[in-house]
Parts: structure tokens; C-alpha cells; sequence
């Protein structure tokens, strides 16, 4: 790499293979290629060199960031550590717009990954009108994909958690 040349700016080239994710995933560069624009007017492929975070991804990371490593340049005395005044860092960025999505777990009524007599026992309360659910609750304890929330919902994931059934009406409908 030239150098002296300053990176004006970094132009994704080509869309990683994986745009789609979970929470708690880890991005995946495959596919991805990153050129960057030099002031001087040359361009060069900088995948190799880029750094991103490997933490597991949130709902918030829809703008996933990658960074060139920082670059310091103008003439500056690099053995006075006292002075930093003169020197500029830059520190080039490419944005890739990642879709986020949490799957809908069907019958986990108190989201805590698992179904259980818990999650039945939600549902029949909510279905007598002794325990109220938000929105979410209400469609993932919602498995007959009905509407309602009912005594059906109820028996279905009973029998979920006794292994007499392995998925829900409701993901049936949504699949089709
Ligand atoms: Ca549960
Ligand atoms: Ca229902």
C-alpha cells in the first residue's frame, strides 16, 4: 500500500453472503469486499485489512460497522509523545446494513427458552382472565394462530411439553 496516501473514503463492493441475522450471532464477512478511494486516485481493495467487532450482534446493530485500522498521517514528531497537535487520524468506516430479526418462539409464553407447564399455565390464566399479557406474549401464546387465546392454545402447548406434538398449528400457517 502506498504510503503517504490518504484514504478518502471506503466503498463496499460487494454485499457480504449474510445480511440476515439473529440476535447473539456473529457478523460473517464471506462474500465481502471493501475498496477504498485514495486521495491520489488509486483504489485498492482493503478487505484484508479491515476490523470489526465480533461481539454477538443486538437488535441495534442494523448499521454494522467496519473499520480501517486508524491512519496517521501529515508530518508530525512521532518520537515526541508529549505533542499530538499536528497529527490527524482518520479512521475510515463502511457501513453494511444488516437485517436483525428475533424469531418468534411459539409457546414461550415468560420467554425464558423453554416450553413449559409454565407457559400452559399462562395461557389458561390469561384465557380466565386472571393474568393479563402484552403484545408479544400475546402471539407467541397465541399457537393455533386464531386470534384468540384460548383453551386450545392451552392444551396445545401442554402437549408440547409432554412430546405428543414437536411444533404449533400457528407455524404451519406461517410457513405456507
Ligand atoms: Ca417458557
Ligand atoms: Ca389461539
Amino acid at each position: 500500500m502506498a504510503v503517504g496516501s490518504t484514504i478518502e473514503s471506503l466503498e463496499i463492493t460487494q454485499m457480504p453472503a449474510k445480511l440476515e441475522y439473529q440476535p447473539g450471532e456473529v457478523f460473517d464477512f464471506t462474500g465481502l469486499k471493501v475498496t477504498a478511494q485514495f486521495t491520489n486516485g488509486t483504489s485498492r481493495d482493503v478487505t484484508q485489512y479491515l476490523t470489526w467487532s465480533n461481539d454477538p450482534l443486538t437488535a441495534d446493530d442494523t448499521d454494522f460497522q467496519l473499520r480501517y485500522p486508524i491512519v496517521m498521517y501529515q508530518n508530525a514528531d512521532q518520537n515526541d509523545g508529549s505533542s499530538l497537535a499536528g497529527i490527524e487520524y482518520a479512521q475510515p468506516v463502511a457501513v453494511v446494513p444488516l437485517q436483525i430479526t428475533e424469531n418468534v418462539k411459539y409457546g414461550d409464553v415468560n420467554s425464558d427458552g423453554k416450553i413449559n407447564v409454565k407457559d400452559a399455565n399462562m395461557i389458561y390464566r390469561c384465557y380466565l382472565n386472571k393474568l393479563s399479557l402484552n403484545e408479544n406474549q400475546r402471539q407467541v401464546a397465541d399457537v393455533n394462530g386464531d386470534g384468540k387465546i384460548t383453551v386450545k392454545d392451552f392444551n396445545l402447548v401442554y402437549r408440547f411439553y409432554l412430546n405428543k406434538i414437536t411444533h404449533f398449528p400457528v407455524e404451519e400457517l406461517a410457513e405456507s
